[in-house]
């Protein structure tokens, strides 16, 4: 079973991944992670923050020569920024207790106030910290990781943002192959060239008002065999887990998989996916469908069908602008802090989403053909194949 963890906070030392269950004999080389932490750092709409950091991964156990060896992989993120908040992330530094370092203005929409009283904290500081969207780093460095193993089997994974603000793309015609090319030629990740130039606008004007905007990020994921995850058991429902991993990526608010809520105006006549019989012999197995309105999930499981995700992020919490707010001391009325802040990170979201859709499938991978070598989960995939394409 693939899991992954991830410590660390935002102005602290790093952020660490820690992904056990990775299976023994997985070739990696750097740039298989560090080309995505580059692309995770860029986007237009990136504050101050991305230009302090060079985000590079530190592989700190479970690999040798550039092959996974089983066990535990940690790997490291270091934090730049860190030496400029020493004094105040330092772990063994005394604190000066100076009450004008706290963080007494707790924002509305982060996880500020509500952290601070979970955790009986005085200083919103100690919330944010960890609840920030750094985390991410660790998650894209992880998902490289995954993204690896997919490709041994012939899965792939792309994500692109298809609505900043009310900027909405037309994207439906763009195959999965061509969405890295394509997001990456934009400075928004958006494969739609006119959509991208309105996005920017956006993005431009929202900063001008000192405010921040929110959009939708679509992931598609291909090459999967029918059947992977399961219709027997809550947890297991490949489904479920899609939007645990999702929903688990800081101020997402939405999601929905194939058509899903853009759907919901149809008949089932014009909703299901029809089934018929192609005989070509590949991993998707041979039974295809017409269309893809259910987003390749049938009974919380691959149906060989493209996977097609979209996940809603909402604008982020930090404004220029503050919003009203109470002092968490003197109980009064005030503004919300102002920290330092991007005005729009949802072309970042495209690459985070990316790796944690690949997380999840990993993970499904371990499970449906065995996790302990690479060797021994090819010779169990193929005899699955092999099965269902002789249905
Ligand atoms: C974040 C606040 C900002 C973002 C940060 C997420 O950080 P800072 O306070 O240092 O300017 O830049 O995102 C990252 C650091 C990152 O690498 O993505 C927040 O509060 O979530």
């Amino acid at each position: 079973m693939i899991r992954y963890l991830s410590a660390g906070e935002s102005h602290g030392r790093g952020i660490f991944a820690l992904l056990d269950g990775v299976p023994a004999g997985l070739r990696l080389a750097p740039e298989d992670i560090n080309f995505w932490l580059a692309e995770r750092q860029k986007g237009y709409g990136r504050g101050g923050r991305q230009r302090i950091e060079q985000d590079e991964v530190d592989v700190l156990a479970g690999l040798r020569a550039g092959v996974t060896l089983g066990g535990p992989l940690l790997l490291a993120v270091w934090n730049k920024d860190f030496e400029n908040w020493r004094d105040a992330m330092d772990p063994w530094a005394e604190s000066k207790g100076d009450r004008a370092e706290k963080v007494i203005n707790p924002r509305p929409s982060h996880a500020d106030l509500v952290g601070v009283l979970k955790y009986d904290l005085d200083d919103c500081r100690n919330v944010l910290e960890r609840a920030s969207a750094r985390e991410t780093a660790g998650r894209v460095a992880a998902g490289c990781v995954c993204k690896k193993l997919l490709g041994e089997f012939g899965g792939g994974v792309a994500a692109h943002v298809v609505q900043i603000g009310e900027v909405i793309a037309d994207v439906d015609a763009v195959s999965s192959e061509k969405i890295h090319e394509l997001s990456m030629a934009s400075e928004v990740r958006c494969c739609d060239e006119t959509a991208s130039k309105a996005m920017i606008e956006a993005i431009k004007g929202a900063k001008q008002d000192k405010d921040t905007l929110g959009g939708v990020v679509e992931i598609r994921a291909w090459g999967l065999p029918p059947g992977l995850g399961t219709y027997t058991q809550w947890d297991r429902k490949l489904d479920a887990q899609i939007a645990q991993a999702m929903m688990s990526i800081q101020a997402i608010k939405g999601l929905e998989i194939g058509i899903g809520f853009r759907g919901m105006d149809r008949r089932g006549s014009a909703f299901h996916d029809e089934i018929v019989r192609e005989d070509d012999g590949s991993a998707t197995g041979p039974y295809k469908r017409t269309t893809n309105r259910l987003g390749g999930t049938e009974g919380s499981m691959t149906s060989g069908a493209e996977l097609v995700v979209r996940i809603a992020k909402k604008p982020i919490s930090t404004l220029m602008q503050p919003l009203q707010t109470v002092n968490i001391d003197t109980r009064e009325p005030t503004e919300a802090i102002r920290e330092r802040s991007d005005t729009c990170a949802v072309p970042a979201l495209a690459i985070i989403a990316e790796a944690a859709l690949a997380i999840v499938l990993a993970q499904f991978y371990a499970e449906k053909f065995g996790g302990d070598s690479v060797s021994e989960m090819k010779r169990n995939f193929d005899g699955y194949v092999a099965a269902v394409n002789a249905r």
